[in-house]
This record gives C-alpha cells, sequence and structure tokens, in this order.
C-alpha cells in the first residue's frame, strides 16, 4: 500500500483520561484477545506488535474551565504518542490500539510529521458520531476525548495546556462520516471550515461511496498520506455496545466493512486509530471483534478476489 513496505506494527494505547468513565485502558488488551495480529498476518501482511506506550508527563498549566479533568495526564499521552507515531510510520503502517479519542491529537500530530518529512501533505478520515471539535474554552463535558480535532488544526487555547503542535492539519483536509452529534461550538467551527462533512442524513440519502471516492481522488491527487481515524461510537450501538457514547443512528454493519473495502482498493491509508472502545461494557468481546474484523478489511480481507478497481 502507498508504495510503502507492507508489514503493520500494533501501538497501544491505553488512554482513559480523555472520558469520565473507567474501561478504555483495557482496549489494547481487548484487540489482542479478539485476534488482531493473527487476522493481518492471515492476509499475508507481516505484524509486529510493538508493545505499549508510556505516558511522559506534561507540565499543563491549570486551565480556567473547571469542568476539564485530567488536562496535564491527556497532554502526557499526546507528547508520548506523537513521538511514538512518527518512530512506529517509519517502516510499516502503525495501528493505534485505544484508549479513548483523546489520543488522536498525539497519533495525528506524530503522522503530521511523518507527512512533513517526506514533504507530502496529511489528509485524514474521521469516522465518529462526534465532530470532536471542542477547545478548551468550549467543552461543556471537559472530557478531552471530544478535542482532538481543535488541537489539530491550530485551533487557539491550547498553548500552554498541551504539546505546542508542529504543523497544523488544513481543515479542508479532514473528512468527517457519520456525525450525528454536534454541539453548538463545534457546529460553528465547521460552518466555515472547509472540512469535508457527511452526517448521517448525507448517508442516509446518498450512501457512503460517493463522498468517500470524492475525498480518496482528493487525496491521491495531491499524493497525500491518509490517516484513518476510526471511532467506536462511528457504528451503531446495536452492533458495537462496547462504548461509553453511544448514540442511535450508527453505521451499520455493511456500511462500514465497505468504508474499510474501498479504503483498501484506494492504497492510500497509511495509519488507523482504532478508538474509544470500552471492553468493560462490551457484550461477550463482540465489539473488540467487530473492530478487529473492520481492520482486517482495511488491510485485504475480502469476500471475493475481484479485480482491483480504482475508486
Ligand atoms: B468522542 C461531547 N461532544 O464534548 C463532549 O467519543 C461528546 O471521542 C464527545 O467522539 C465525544 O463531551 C467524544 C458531548
Ligand atoms: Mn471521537
Ligand atoms: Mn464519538
Ligand atoms: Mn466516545
Amino acid at each position: 500500500v502507498d508504495g510503502h513496505p507492507e508489514r503493520c506494527v500494533l501501538v497501544g494505547a491505553p488512554v482513559q483520561s480523555g472520558t469520565d468513565r473507567l474501561g478504555c485502558d483495557m482496549g489494547p488488551s481487548a484487540y489482542r484477545a479478539a485476534g488482531l495480529a493473527g487476522a493481518i498476518r492471515d492476509l499475508g501482511i507481516p505484524v509486529e506488535d510493538a508493545g505499549t506506550v508510556v505516558p511522559v508527563p506534561f507540565a499543563s498549566s491549570a486551565h480556567p474551565n473547571r469542568a476539564i479533568h485530567h488536562l496535564a495526564e491527556t497532554a502526557g499521552w499526546t507528547r508520548a504518542l506523537t513521538a511514538a507515531a512518527y518512530a512506529h510510520s517509519a517502516e510499516a503502517r502503525p495501528i493505534f490500539l485505544g484508549g479513548d479519542h483523546s489520543l488522536s491529537a498525539g497519533t495525528v500530530a506524530g503522522m503530521g510529521l511523518r507527512a512533513r518529512d517526506e514533504g507530502r501533505p496529511l489528509f485524514v478520515l474521521w469516522l465518529d458520531a462526534h465532530a470532536d471539535l471542542h477547545t478548551l474554552d468550549s467543552t461543556v463535558s471537559g472530557n478531552l476525548h471530544g478535542v482532538p480535532l481543535a488541537y489539530l488544526t491550530g485551533r487557539p487555547g491550547f498553548e500552554g495546556y498541551f504539546p505546542p503542535l508542529h504543523a497544523a492539519l488544513d481543515p479542508s483536509r479532514i473528512c468527517m462520516i457519520g456525525l450525528r452529534s454536534v454541539d453548538p461550538a463545534e457546529r460553528a467551527i465547521l460552518r466555515d471550515s472547509g472540512t469535508r462533512v457527511h452526517d448521517m442524513r448525507d448517508i442516509d440519502e446518498t450512501g457512503i461511496v460517493a463522498p468517500l471516492r470524492d475525498f480518496l481522488r482528493a487525496v491521491a491527487g495531491a499524493d497525500g498520506l491518509l490517516h484513518v481515524s476510526l471511532d467506536v461510537d462511528f457504528l451503531d450501538p446495536g452492533i458495537a455496545p462496547g462504548v461509553g457514547t453511544t448514540v442511535p443512528g450508527g453505521a451499520t454493519f455493511r456500511e462500514a466493512h465497505l468504508i474499510m473495502e474501498l479504503l483498501h482498493d484506494s492504497g492510500l491509508v497509511r495509519s488507523l486509530d482504532l478508538v474509544e472502545l470500552n471492553p468493560f461494557l462490551d457484550d461477550r468481546g463482540r465489539t473488540a471483534l467487530l473492530m478487529t474484523d473492520l481492520a482486517a478489511s482495511l488491510f485485504g480481507r475480502r469476500i471475493l478476489d475481484r479485480p482491483t478497481r480504482s475508486f
């Protein structure tokens, strides 16, 4: 894929400081128990398990928004995961095993450094019920899994609280699919951002194929490097109950697999976050198994052989 060595590395990121519910720290173990490494090896792709990232403390100032919790801890994860993503993407395609979605503040920043080294633009596909665009000032819940895209796009107010961002992600290089819970402050940010936004109504009306193909064409046209961030709550809670923030009306089993199959065929994906799995809330591992199967589809598992079609 991507003219890049066909190797995969698993990177454990047991972050749970970004939510107010415990349990996401068991995510990496659940993916290992679900057989993620074997599922990708079965496709003929070598897989290395790099173990678990350790957070580096970050001396965040105290923030005036009193709702915010675990700020220094989350900023510490961001710093450690930025370095881990950069290092692990040199020789392989990383899958980051979350952990709550605050971890993407680090993984996407690290992939931004990788893209910069290669002289290519970074694009991000954000598969989520939520936009995760709160700033530290606008978050009402204080849960930092709701802020990573505001940090990554360089919105003001993170200085002194999160590690300095080396290069801001251009909002027009982000595509969101699956939205169905957007707060007023996030809606205002999205309005003139240039971000490609496809809420569930769009998906209901037109399906996922056309918007995804348009985005993939833009990535290919810019010789971009694509990072995919898959939040469990993108999926309908009926098929993926193992998450703290269930929102009804999510993607179906086939919609989600079709996205992964099209992503595979595009050959553009360089890195993947699997986030927000909470094994404590899961039903006999079914959410961990579904996320594992989706990752396998992204790495080339298919129902039948078919001529690789471009997009
Ligand atoms: B997730 C909410 N916008 O700020 C907030 O699961 C939800 O990573 C954030 O997408 C959900 O607390 C964060 C209401
Ligand atoms: Mn999210
Ligand atoms: Mn979400
Ligand atoms: Mn969530």
